[in-house]
């Protein structure tokens, strides 16, 4: 038992070192750790009007509030701490005891500064559907059949306003150019490839990638048919092929897949390393692009047709258009 134990975890480390090696390069010529140049501080001028949610565990907190008169959401994120850096935070940290007790003794480490970044994302101007998207809120399973999809949820996303600017943006190359790991240029079968906004890319650990598909108009899985097969094998295999070559991930380390609902309706598919637990992986809306595939070849009208299940949060005018029409 622990033998194999121990195995497993010479194998993963052997996989994150090779990934480091072919992965450093790049990042530290562009922004990778420190060498990225210093910006006004922006947020010297925020005013807290309210944390949204935090989290101990996940060691992030979502703030809402003011940036020059302007509505803003800002997260901030304490990220991993990386074996290629251990070296450097031994030898240049200072140490305060906390407390001394036989063989076990604590501290806090004080690390150099570039040691000791945090994460930070902001939304800026912020909507009233970005505040109430990080406050904390709990959730009900829907049951959507393909007729509720289309008397109910299709006339509420359409006459939401979600703004996909920022997909058109990196489709159009106006935004996150330089952030593309992948592009297949075709326009019915072609996709980007590139980091989410969650993953900082400085350890494969939480690797979260996007491809984002060249053609515009499939909403959802939902607007998935036999038709779209083409699209959805490229962007699985190529999309494998090339987490393989950059990061050494093999496919049997991915988890590949599309959100119902999505968070924004413009086709996308998720690629994040097994045993990362990114948000939004449950079974209640992670739908394997494994299974979407053969579930069109079984039956080409398989997602405008089966009742699909996801969890609405209590604030979701969605939610409420079910209510209304006496679904829950
Ligand atoms: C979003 C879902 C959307 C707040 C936040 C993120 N990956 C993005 C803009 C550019 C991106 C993403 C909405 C918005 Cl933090 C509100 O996500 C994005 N660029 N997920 C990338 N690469």
């Amino acid at each position: 038992m622990a033998d194999t134990t121990a195995k497993r975890e010479t194998d993963s480390n052997e996989t994150m070192d090779l990934s480091q090696k072919t992965k450093r390069p790049k990042f530290d010529n562009e922004n990778g750790r420190g060498e990225a140049e210093f910006q006004p501080n922006i947020l010297s001028e925020f005013k807290t009007i309210k944390v949204l949610s935090d989290s101990a565990r996940e060691k992030n907190i979502f703030v809402h509030g003011k940036l020059a008169d302007k509505e803003a959401v800002v997260i901030l994120e304490k990220t991993p701490i990386r074996e290629d850096v251990l070296s450097e935070l031994f030898t240049g940290s200072k140490l305060k005891l906390d407390m001394k007790n036989d063989i076990y003794s604590t501290y806090r480490l004080q690390a150099p500064a570039h040691l000791n970044e945090i994460k930070t994302t902001v939304v800026c101007p912020a909507t009233e559907k970005h505040v109430k998207k990080y406050q904390r809120q709990e959730s009900s399973l829907v049951e959507e059949t393909g007729d509720d999809y289309r008397s109910i949820t299709l006339p509420y996303i359409e006459k939401q306003s979600f703004s996909i600017q920022w997909v058109y943006n990196i489709l159009e190359k106006k935004a996150e150019v330089d952030r593309i790991v992948y592009e297949d240029p075709d326009p019915d079968v072609g996709f980007l490839l590139l980091p989410d906004f969650k993953w900082d890319q400085k350890q494969v650990d939480d690797l979260y990638l996007i491809a984002i598909t060249m053609k515009k108009g499939i909403r959802s899985l939902r607007d998935l048919t036999s038709e779209h097969l083409p699209l959805l094998q490229n962007i699985f295999n190529k999309g494998k092929a090339e987490i393989l070559q950059r990061y050494k991930l093999p496919a049997s380390k991915l988890r590949v897949y599309l959100h119902y609902q999505p968070s924004y309706y413009h086709l996308h598919v998720h690629f994040t390393k097994l045993g990362y637990e990114a948000p939004g992986v449950g079974v209640e809306r992670a739908h394997l692009l494994a299974d979407v595939i053969q579930n069109l070849q079984a039956d080409p009208q398989y997602y405008a047709t089966r009742t699909l299940y996801f969890p609405l949060r209590a604030d979701d005018g969605l939610l409420e258009k079910f209510k209304e029409a006496g679904k829950l």
